[in-house]
């Protein structure tokens, strides 16, 4: 297993590369959706919270794709400071809002995400992450709720009940001047056939292009947000829709913090079960209290899930990919993000190492954990 760090769009720079290397990071995912970009509600030394119903912000330019020379100039910047560039994280609403809402200009989108696909294979970047969601991450609260008072984020109950408004998806803005109005409900069965006809049409394109794409699951997952059904709400989905379309390059950007908040199976099994098929192509660490729709995001050295349990099970599965830190609640200081994320790498390194270490196989550290409780 290798050690990186997501970055959003406005981290891309000398400055977080170096921080990132200094935390002990080998490897970067890197953000170029803005997805803070005139979101009145959502602070950008921060993962995007939004408010519950409030989007995080306005989409990109619909006409302009991430081209060719911009990804390189990027991979080498990476490079030049020492990382390694392992995914992008997320297509741009503006690119492909009429993919999954079937909307009047999905085929011309369809050519769009193929073309950034190719673009990104070219680029030499392996992996495209994803997350097929109308809703998006909403309907979450940030209260002071974490360990030490900390700002952090969950659900107090279900959210439901605000239906999106037309020209958002997503939790994005993708038409300022929509008209009035909020988007149909549609079928769970719907939402399936959608990314089914999505991955048949650009799954073809990774594999020729040598880029696999990743799913996120929906966080928070629950079956339904905002009357608009989801993908990937219990763990088993994720076979689903890797049965879908059968391919190397349909793949898993496997989420343990959503997967704990789910209501079924248990994230042993489900980081078991996909990892053991080679099916992880990077993972989001993080730990959570609860499960949805009462849960907060917690510090990686606490809350429900087991870490060392789930990094022993990713070593014995010869889990190659790059895991990074997901979100954490924000430490009491000038720079609450980097805090966050130089705790939880920190931690990370430490059992990677354990696992690592000859003097101490994953049987040992499981029953030495288990010991010590
Ligand atoms: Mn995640």
């Amino acid at each position: 297993m290798k050690v990186g760090l997501g970055l959003y769009r406005h981290m891309l720079a000398r400055e977080y590369y170096d921080f990132a290397r200094q935390a002990g990071c080998t490897h970067v995912v890197v953000h170029l959706v803005d997805y803070f970009n005139k979101g009145a509600t959502n602070p950008r030394n921060n993962q995007p919270t939004g408010a519950k119903y409030e989007p995080w912000g306005v989409a990109g330019d619909p006409e302009k794709l991430w081209a060719v020379d911009e990804l390189k100039k990027l991979r080498q910047e990476i490079e030049d400071a020492g990382l390694v560039l392992a995914a992008i994280e997320n297509l741009d609403p503006a690119h492909w809002h009429d993919i999954l809402l079937d909307g009047p200009q999905r085929s011309q989108q369809v050519e769009k995400a193929k073309t950034l696909i190719r673009c990104i294979g070219e680029a030499a970047i392996p992996v495209l992450g994803y997350n097929f969601s109308l809703a998006g991450v909403c309907g979450r609260v940030t209260t002071p709720s974490g360990r030490g008072r900390a700002m952090t984020v969950g659900m107090d109950g279900p959210a439901d009940d605000q239906p999106v408004p037309n020209g958002m998806v997503w939790n994005m803005i993708y038409d300022l001047n929509a008209p009035a109005g909020s988007l149909p409900p549609i079928s769970h069965e719907e939402l399936w056939r959608r990314l089914q006809r999505f991955l048949e049409d650009v799954i073809p394109v990774a594999e020729q292009s040598g880029v696999q794409l990743a799913a996120h699951p929906d966080d928070p997952p629950m079956p339904s947000m905002r009357g608009q059904p989801r993908l990937v709400y219990q763990p088993h989905m994720y076979q689903r829709l890797i049965d879908s379309v059968p391919s190397h390059c349909n793949a898993l950007e496997l989420c343990v913090g959503t997967i704990a908040e789910m209501t079924e199976g248990d994230v042993y099994d489900a980081v078991d079960r996909y990892s053991r098929q080679g099916k992880i192509a990077y993972l989001h660490l993080r730990n959570v209290s609860g499960k949805v729709p009462h849960y907060r995001e917690t510090f990686i050295d606490e809350g429900d899930v087991e870490m060392i349990r789930i990094l022993s099970i990713l070593e014995r599965n010869h889990f190659d990919g790059v895991i990074i830190p997901d979100h954490t609640p924000q430490m009491s200081c000038t720079a609450p993000w980097h805090a966050g994320m130089a705790h939880t790498l920190g931690f990370i390194l430490a059992v990677k190492a354990m696992l690592e270490s000859s003097n101490c196989s994953s049987a040992q550290v499981a029953e030495s954990t288990h010991r010590g409780r």
